[in-house]
């Protein structure tokens, strides 16, 4: 099945959104596999955000997103890549969608919450970054068995 790298960045942690944003993928259908509250150390930042080395914003994004705890997350489902991105909006809040994580809750791009993987090749990369595999929990869902 596949897997994304979701994140609720220090922003989002900092305004308490971690649970609005856990509630959105859940109610959409899809299953948290791995999370972790962490502090992101400085070389993991800009490793995980090498494609963006050259940017004229890479020192202030690293800056950022090592500035307070992350909620690092593994999220499992049908077209999960792709759809978590809709569900978190245009990386630019001003242009992101109502409905969307982003268009709901943010104003700038230097903050703007959550980040999420753009591609398989990404994910992959992601979650290997953030996550060793005993970190990865397979586990049925049946709410019926857990109620009685
Ligand atoms: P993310 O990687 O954080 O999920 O966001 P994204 O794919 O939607 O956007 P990306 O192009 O990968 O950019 C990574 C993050 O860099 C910040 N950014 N700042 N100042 C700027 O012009 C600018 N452009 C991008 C944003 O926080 C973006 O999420
Ligand atoms: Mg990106």
């Amino acid at each position: 099945m596949e897997q994304t790298f979701l994140m609720v960045k220090p922003d989002g942690v900092q305004r308490n959104l971690i649970g609005e944003i856990v509630g959105r993928l859940e109610n959409k259908g899809y299953q948290l596999v791995g999370a972790k509250l962490m502090t992101i150390p400085t070389e993991l930042a800009e490793q995980h955000y090498g494609e963006h080395k050259e940017r004229p914003f890479f020192g202030e994004l690293v800056e950022f997103i090592t500035s307070g705890p992350v909620f690092a997350m593994v999220w499992e489902g049908e077209n999960v890549i792709s759809t978590s991105r809709l569900m978190m909006g245009a990386t630019n809040p001003k242009e992101s969608a109502p409905g969307t994580v982003r268009g709901d809750f943010a104003v700038t791009v230097g903050k703007n919450i959550i980040h999420g993987s753009d591609s398989l090749e990404s994910a992959e990369r992601e979650i290997a970054l953030f996550f060793n595999k005993e970190e990865l929990v397979a586990y049925a869902k049946d709410a019926n068995n857990w109620i009685n």
